[in-house]
């Protein structure tokens, strides 16, 4: 147990690790019976939000602001979706939702559930606007990673330039790890879903486990391995398909 007055949570302009034992549940607007932790957002100099949603059962949300598109990844429960037009959808663990800006939906708990949200105010383009979409993580095929076996990555949105942010899964087996430092101007909101690994995060290396948040701000060197007796796996948000000006 960690001595009182410490945390491994840290906060930098460039990267954040947010930590379980630091986390600060919330009133959200625009969510009934519902309470959040807003993990990452533009307050800290994200240009997204990540959340975390705790739903009672009959809590819900009837959409998000003006101008922002959501992406839901459901971590444990049982949610209906409605969409707009009337298609109706459930949502069980793992199962995920892409939800385009300014059509509205109805997200609500049919059981006490708990989701990674995402949120992005959608930046235009001279293409097709994305429409909404449901899918089951296990079924995006899994890629190996720059051609690892061992560290496969599975994209659940469409990488076409409709859409302006991605959604993955990454999945490590015991010793597998990024290939590279990466350093680039795409950010990421993470949270780690499963087992443990060590992230490297600009000059600083952090054990990390299951339900650790961390925020990389452009630019902010990062790498990771995975460490212990069983696959490590995050899931993540990057903007991508966008003009950097
Ligand atoms: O998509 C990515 O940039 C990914 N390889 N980054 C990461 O896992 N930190
Ligand atoms: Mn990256």
């Amino acid at each position: 147990m960690d001595l009182f007055g410490t945390t491994r949570s840290r906060v930098t302009s460039q990267h954040a690790l947010i930590t379980p034992d630091t986390w600060v549940w919330q009133d959200l607007p625009g969510w009934r019976g519902a309470k959040g932790v807003v993990h990452i957002s533009p307050h800290m100099g994200a240009r997204f939000v990540q959340a975390n949603v705790a739903i009672d059962a009959g809590g819900f949300t009837g959409g998000a602001a003006e101008g922002v598109e959501r992406v839901v990844w459901v971590r444990t429960g049982k949610l209906a979706l409605k969409l707009p037009g009337g298609a109706a959808h459930t949502l069980v663990a793992e199962d995920f939702a892409y939800l385009p800006s300014d059509r509205p939906h109805e997200l609500k708990a049919i059981e006490a559930s708990n989701i990674v949200l995402f949120e992005k105010r959608y930046v235009k383009a001279a293409f097709e606007f994305p429409e909404a979409i449901v899918g089951k993580t296990a079924d995006a095929p899994g890629v190996a990673f720059m051609g690892d076996e061992q560290a496969r990555l599975q994209t659940l949105l469409p990488t076409d330039e409709r859409f302006d942010m991605a959604v993955n899964v990454f999945t490590y087996q015991p010793g597998a790890n990024l290939p590279q430092v990466e350093i680039h101007v795409m950010e990421h909101g993470l949270v780690m879903l499963d087992g443990m690994g060590v992230y490297r995060l600009g000059d600083s290396w952090y054990p990390v486990e299951e339900g650790d948040v961390i925020w990389m701000a452009s630019y902010c060197p990062q790498w990771f391995v995975a460490m212990g007796k069983a696959p490590a796996r995050y899931l993540y948000y990057k903007d991508v398909n966008r003009e950097p000006l």
